[in-house]
């Protein structure tokens, strides 16, 4: 039989072939789906999360504790009948406009979706209008923008602008984040909430969205 507390240490150890080995046998012995994700997959990645916040863990091994869990998610993801796992909201989250950077998009990117949410990600260099098209396309009660680059930090209020005319800003919490942006910028935009790392990001949205 497998343990879960096993597959929950191969994610924290970023192992994605013990992760893989692992799944695949609480598969064949009939384990809930919704038991994988939730009791192994997501609380390996949640210890994950609060090691990175205190430091104990870096980026290189917050991304193969992400691969790894990812290589579980996608053999389970298959056997999910109708939202089995009931997710938490969704997410539209993308690097803005000008900006290529997007290692730490993809980790708060990551994180969210161990967390339980639903993300759609943009990719990079991504324009308001692109983002204001994706929140009323998935319905998204939240929206997360990263920039790296002082000279795309305006493309953040651009895109809050954008939202506005679409009429969707009320609908939707905006969460911004990167290097060079601090509370005081997201105060002076009219964003809802600014978070320094992965593991706070998900914190901040769970409290906006509660
Ligand atoms: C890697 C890197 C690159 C790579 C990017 C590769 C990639 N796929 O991302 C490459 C080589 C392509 C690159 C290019 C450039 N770069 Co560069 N780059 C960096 C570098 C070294 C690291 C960034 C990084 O990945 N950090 C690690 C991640 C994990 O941290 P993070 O991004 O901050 O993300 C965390 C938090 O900020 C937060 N977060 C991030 N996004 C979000 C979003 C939300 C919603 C939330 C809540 C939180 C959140 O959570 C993340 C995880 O904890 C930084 C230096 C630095 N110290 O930041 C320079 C840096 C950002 N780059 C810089 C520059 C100038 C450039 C270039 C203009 C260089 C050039 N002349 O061509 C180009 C710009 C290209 C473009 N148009 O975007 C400058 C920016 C200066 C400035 N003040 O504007 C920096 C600061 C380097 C420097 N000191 O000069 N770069």
């Amino acid at each position: 039989m497998v343990k879960l507390e096993d597959l929950s240490n191969a994610v924290i150890a970023g192992n994605d072939q013990k992760v893989k080995e692992l799944t695949t046998k609480a598969i064949e012995e009939k384990l809930a789906p919704g038991a994988i994700i939730n009791d192994a997959l997501i609380p390996g990645m949640n210890v994950v999360g609060k090691r990175f916040k205190n430091n104990e863990m870096f980026v290189p091994e917050v991304l193969m504790s992400a691969r790894a869990m990812n290589a579980g998610m996608e053999l389970v993801k298959p056997l999910l009948l109708g939202g089995e796992v009931a997710s938490k909201g969704t997410l539209v989250i993308g690097t803005v406009k000008g900006d290529l950077h997007d290692i730490g998009k993809n980790l708060v990117a990551m994180m969210f979706e161990s967390a339980g949410y639903q993300v759609i990600d943009m990719g990079v260099d991504t324009t308001p209008e692109d983002f204001a098209a994706a929140v009323k396309r998935h319905h998204a009660q939240v929206v997360g923008l990263s920039a790296l680059l002082t000279t795309t930090m305006l493309a953040m209020k651009d895109t809050i602008e954008v939202l506005k005319e679409e009429g969707l800003r009320d609908k939707v919490k905006v969460v911004i984040g990167g290097a060079p942006i601090s509370q005081d910028f997201a105060d002076e935009i009219g964003a809802d909430g600014f978070a320094p790392d992965a593991a706070s990001a998900t914190e901040l949205v769970d409290h906006l969205l509660s």
